[in-house]
């Protein structure tokens, strides 16, 4: 299993979305560093389980993104705490955290725990609507954003999220030379090797999520073309 520094490729999976066997083993068999399994709607304790269950007949590494305290279930080798920095709503920043840590606090094992500076950046995007955030932003607050996860508050991960559309390269990239620490995550509207590839040019870690549902071959392609860019490099 690889540590969540040495991703570079993972994908996304919904467990409110149907996925067959054929599919989830080409998909945990295809190369990838991790699953992470996480959505915004219709996140149950049943279908969280299920989904980890069946991604554990594989070797590749499973992390749960934390979306409700509904749902969280033991035995992943990581949980992703998010934190959305440019919410409205504190909830979403550390509401939701403070009551996770009250009921759960005294028997978390903190090992597996890695917080996400979340900065949401699609508007129309489920995760934005749900959490009121901020979108309309210029490349220097992202940066303050970014800063802000990695020289401030010390976050593991800093999450640029632009679900649902492809976000801006030139914005990826600056944020990429500013951070010192923190891991640059980057997912959001990839549907094609291309641009797997250049956004792996400037994240260290691509999140390819609904392309899975849509067009599976061209989501199996972009392991392919980001190991092709590490190789290359070595
Ligand atoms: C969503 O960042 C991920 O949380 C991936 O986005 O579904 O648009 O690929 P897409």
């Amino acid at each position: 299993m690889k540590a969540y520094h040495e991703w570079r490729h993972v994908f996304k999976l919904d467990p409110a979305k149907p996925i067959d066997e054929t599919a989830l083993e080409q998909l945990c068999e295809s190369g990838t560093d991790a699953i992470i399994i996480g959505g915004s709607d219709n996140i149950t304790e049943e279908n969280t389980l299920d989904l980890l269950m069946r991604v554990r007949r594989y070797s590749v590494a499973c992390a749960l993104e934390v979306s409700t305290l509904n749902a969280v279930v033991p035995g992943f080798d990581y949980f992703l705490i998010p934190s959305v920095l440019n919410t409205r709503n504190t909830t979403w920043l550390n509401g939701l955290h403070h009551r996770a840590l009250k009921e759960f606090g005294h028997m978390m094992n903190f090992e597996e725990v890695l917080s996400e500076g979340y900065c949401v950046l699609n508007k129309n995007s489920k995760v934005a609507q749900v959490t009121e955030a901020e979108t309309d932003l210029g490349k220097d607050d992202v940066v303050a954003y970014a800063r802000m996860t990695d020289q401030l508050f010390h976050m593991p991960i800093f999450y640029l999220e632009y679900s649902g559309t492809y976000g801006d390269p030139d914005t990826v990239q600056e944020v990429n030379h500013i951070l010192e620490k923190s891991q640059l995550f980057y997912g959001g509207g990839i549907t094609s090797v291309e641009q797997a590839e250049e956004m792996a040019e400037r994240a260290d870690t691509i999140v390819v999520g609904n392309v899975i549902y849509t067009d599976l071959k061209t989501a199996l392609k972009t392991v392919h073309a980001v190991k092709k860019q590490v190789d290359e490099r070595q």
